[in-house]
């Protein structure tokens, strides 16, 4: 790929790919960053003098450990976790775990770059760390998932705080497994501190929205490019990826604006039904059995399930990409744009691929990057740490408001600063540039830390 990274930023990434060998999604996260700051460099001499992009690259604590624990059967299990604490300039870490097997530390790294700038997006205090294991919950049953989080939470509690590290979930972490995790933690700790973790039951310090906030906040992003637009969700035929939290709520929310979303998907396949997406099935199958998606056309006959097929392949007007890292490669990008898709809303973090991103801004669709579009999810964590500080609880109406004002001002600093930086419209460019210059400011404050 013909190199986009400015004479100044290029060696920094250089330095980035020789100090972190093998890691191919952070150099991936990094690389799309730096891609945009030649110019705020220049703009902001001082950031080069007190070395703040060299310095944003390395996290402040990389904690790898061992996670021991018993199967049903008895049998010793051992899981790799993994807490990235990368940046705190802007407020304790935060950020989720991630339980799949296919996490190693260049995911947790690329997930905690992304979260740096995401989090600076929100205007709320919270610095940026990720975290999860390589333990994998599909066809675990609950004891196993209890065991396996009690066991790590017994390494984690030493590192996290309400005021140090707060970690929430992510995908394979819900609310079930943070519960086993915060039962663990106020058992070792002896302290009942609601602020250690976000994205607990409403019983127990969590807050209202925080399930639905990342699907409600990415579709509220959306809204904002169409209204930028002079467009609406009315009428519009969607297409979401994923079947888990994010997937689930993204298309609760554009039904609830006048959209049709006709997918959804896991790992073995999609579903694609024309009369638009039944979610309380989805739910129910999802949600509260934790069965596979395929299983959906067994109630809803006209629906049809494509094993191993492709989603991008369905033509939509709106794609909101809810799954995981690199879902949509440059060809997909094409046939979406060729299809007639005029806006995509990035629910996943980093879900399309450098070629895929190409497309997406030469088609000059509104195309809202991760950091971004899916920002609620982290803010309404915040929302839910500033109840617990105050020891109350907001109402659903309240808390969602708060979110959508909030998504609202991140579309707006980021398509003001595409426009200041020369490049209108162009919302990578405009979260990548805004995110760091509030998490750079601090730093130049803090002096050489
Ligand atoms: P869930 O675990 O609830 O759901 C994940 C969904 O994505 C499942 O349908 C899963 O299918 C699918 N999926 C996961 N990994 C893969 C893979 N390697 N290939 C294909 N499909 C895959 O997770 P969330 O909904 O919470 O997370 C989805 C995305 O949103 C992630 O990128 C996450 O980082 C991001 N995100 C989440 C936030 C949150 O608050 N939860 C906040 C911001 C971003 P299967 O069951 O087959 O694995
Ligand atoms: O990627 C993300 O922003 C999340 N998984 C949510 C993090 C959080 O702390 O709520």
């Amino acid at each position: 790929m013909p190199s986009l990274l400015d004479e100044k930023v290029s060696p920094i990434y250089q330095e980035v790919l020789a100090r972190n060998p093998g890691e191919t999604e952070f150099h991936q996260a990094a690389r799309e960053v730096l891609e945009s700051l030649g110019p705020v460099l220049v703009k902001h001499p001082e950031f080069a003098q007190h070395k703040i992009i060299e310095r944003i690259c390395e996290p402040e604590r990389q904690i790898i450990f061992r996670v021991p624990w018993r199967d049903d059967k008895g049998e010793v299990q051992i899981n790799r976790g993994f807490r990235v604490e990368f940046n705190s300039a802007l407020g304790p870490y935060k950020g989720g775990l991630r339980f799949h097997p296919s996490v190693y530390l260049g995911i947790i790294k690329f997930l905690g770059f992304e979260q740096i700038f995401k989090n600076a997006l929100t205007g709320l205090p919270i610095g940026g760390g990720k975290g999860g294991s390589d333990f994998d919950p599909k066809g675990k049953s609950d004891d196993e998932v209890m065991s396996f989080c009690q066991s790590f939470m017994t390494e984690l509690y030493r590192h996290i705080g309400e005021h140090t590290d707060v970690p929430a979930g992510d995908i394979g972490v819900g609310g079930r497994e943070i519960g086993y995790m915060f039962g663990q933690y106020k058992r070792i700790t002896n302290r009942w501190e609601a602020g250690v973790l976000t994205g607990k039951g409403l019983d127990w310090g969590g807050s209202l929205v925080r399930t639905e906030a990342t699907g409600y906040g990415a579709v509220f992003f959306v809204d904002e490019m169409l209204k930028a637009r002079k467009d609406t969700f009315e009428g519009k035929i969607c297409s979401v990826s994923g079947s888990g939290n994010v997937a689930i709520y993204t298309t609760e929310k554009i039904h609830q604006l006048g959209g049709k979303v006709v997918t959804c998907s896991d790992s073995n396949g999609y579903i694609y039904d024309e009369k638009g997406i039944d979610l309380a099935l989805m739910q129910q199958l999802k949600e509260v059995e934790r069965r596979r998606i395929k299983d959906y056309t067994q109630y809803r006959k006209h629906a049809k399930y494509i094993a191993k097929g492709n989603i991008w392949e369905v033509p939509c007007q709106v794609a909101m990409p809810s799954a995981t890292q690199n879902e949509i490669n440059g060809a997909d990008a094409a046939m979406l744009v060729k299809n007639g898709c005029i806006a995509v809303g990035e629910g996943a973090n980093m879900p399309t691929t450098p070629e895929g991103v190409k497309v997406f801004l030469e088609a000059q669709i509104a195309y809202g990057p991760g950091k971004a579009a899916n920002a609620g999810g982290v803010a309404t964590s915040a929302l839910e740490m500033q109840q617990n500080a105050e020891r109350n609880s907001w109402t659903f109406d309240h808390t969602e408001k708060r979110l959508q004002e909030i998504m609202r001002n991140i579309h707006e600093l980021c398509y003001e600063t595409s426009i200041e930086y020369g490049t209108p419209g162009n919302y990578v460019n405009g979260a990548n540039i805004a995110g760091f210059i509030r998490v750079a400011k601090a730093m130049v404050a803090f002096g050489v830390v």
